[in-house]
């Protein structure tokens, strides 16, 4: 078991990891750390020294199948490993608080899974650790993957440039459809003591972090709706059926949903720019369907998931008769990351993303510079979540259409 280590062992450094939570998450980041050594030149050389889970049996086969040194049940035991230099927390949100602020107390690098928490408070707490760890040259990052694409990155530098000019107008949406189905079980996904928020913490922190990178400012105030759809479905572990000529297999043990199924949300930025957000798992047929445009006085940028390694641009100072989008191919090896990789016209994908973040996390370490999307950064994300959740039952803003 175990990985042979990346780059030059004689020379290079090794930063080791210890990564809490092995399911889907947890698979994307090994793919990363497995990855970025051999890909980026690097100032250390990370090695997966351990994984932890509670399930003896599954962590273990996770540690063969992905090239960890070491298999864990408790993450306690991982961040006392003395080969474990970074703590990378894969989690669902009810435990990032505990393990995070252990972790920097116990003087390990932490990357933390969005959203940062499941409470401001949470996040604040960890913020807070994360500063004091900062003045003991701990590093910190909360894993917004996103911002780590080429084509996203790239239309940072084109907004930090200027060519949008003044921002008008930001609109993003994130769609998934995995829960249209109402037999879907009651995983813990959908349940608030252990996500914190449904599509909203979801999806919408990703879309509301994404948006701030790119706009260069923080959002200034929230407008909402959520609706939860489907308010209970059967228990995990349970035959939920299929569709019969009666509906949905009757299935006598369910719970209650106690997490929103889409959020839906204008806001205003610091600026005056506005923007709209939705997030949805209903939205049927849309798979990881991620979109965002920006608008300004001098042009406009848009990105879609599903077509990762383009951006189109359209330069609003260009005369009429020629301007409109164009579609960059994002596969220049001077655009972000790709020197590393193909030559132009190979493309990369969604894993790639925990490639570059695990290069980021790992030159920030080496060059003692904090990195960004720092917990400041996903307490601020978090913070919006909650203002969403404030105005969604408030209910303030909705006003009846007169009949
Ligand atoms: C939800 O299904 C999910 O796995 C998110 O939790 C991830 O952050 C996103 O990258 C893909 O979809």
């Amino acid at each position: 078991m175990g990985q042979p280590d990346q780059g030059d062992e004689a020379t290079t450094p090794p930063l080791g990891v210890g990564m809490v939570g092995y399911a889907f998450m947890g698979a994307a980041h090994s793919q990363g750390w497995r990855t970025v050594g051999r890909v980026f030149d690097l100032p250390l050389r990370p090695v997966l020294a351990a994984v932890c889970g509670r399930d003896a049996g599954a962590v273990r086969a996770m540690a063969d199948r992905h090239g960890w040194g070491a298999a864990e049940t408790d993450w306690r035991a991982l961040i006392a490993r003395d080969d474990v230099d970074l703590v990378d927390i894969c989690t669902p949100g009810d435990s990032h608080a505990e393990i995070a602020v252990a972790a920097l107390a116990a003087g390990k690098h932490v990357l933390c899974e969005k959203p940062l928490a499941n409470t401001v408070a949470e996040a604040e707490a960890m913020t807070a650790a994360a500063a004091e760890a900062a003045g003991r040259g701990r590093m910190s990052m909360v894993g917004f993957n996103y911002r780590r694409l080429p084509a996203t990155a790239l239309a940072r530098s084109l907004v930090a440039e200027g060519r949008l000019g003044r921002l008008r107008h930001v609109r993003v949406t994130y769609l998934q459809d995995w829960l249209t189905d109402p037999r879907f079980p009651l995983t813990w996904r959908l349940r608030r003591e252990r996500a914190g928020s449904g599509a909203l913490g979801d999806l919408g922190a990703h879309i509301v972090d994404l948006a701030q990178y790119l706009a260069g400012e923080p959002l200034d105030g929230v407008s909402a709706l959520t609706e939860t759809f489907v308010r209970r479905r059967p228990l995990p572990g349970r035959e939920s059926g299929g569709l019969s000529a009666t509906g949905p297999a009757a299935n006598s043990r369910s719970g209650a949903v106690t997490v929103d199924d889409a959020a839906l949300f204008t806001a205003r930025f610091a600026s005056g720019a506005l923007a709209s957000f939705e997030a949805s798992r209903f939205a049927a047929g849309r798979k990881n369907s991620l979109r965002i445009e920006l608008n300004g006085e001098r042009g406009s940028l848009a990105f879609d998931l599903e077509r990762l390694n383009e951006l189109a641009f359209h330069d609003h100072t260009e005369p009429a008769a020629h301007a409109g989008f164009r579609r960059i191919q994002v596969t220049e090896p001077d655009h972000p990351y790709l020197d590393a990789w193909w030559p132009p016209g190979h493309g990369l994908g969604y894993e790639h993303t925990f490639v570059h973040q695990a290069r980021d996390l790992v030159l920030a370490v080496a060059g003692g510079r904090p990195p960004e999307p720092s917990f400041a950064d996903g307490l601020q994300v978090q913070r919006v979540l909650a203002a969403v959740e404030e105005s969604a039952a408030k209910n303030s803003t909705y006003t009846p259409v007169a009949v």
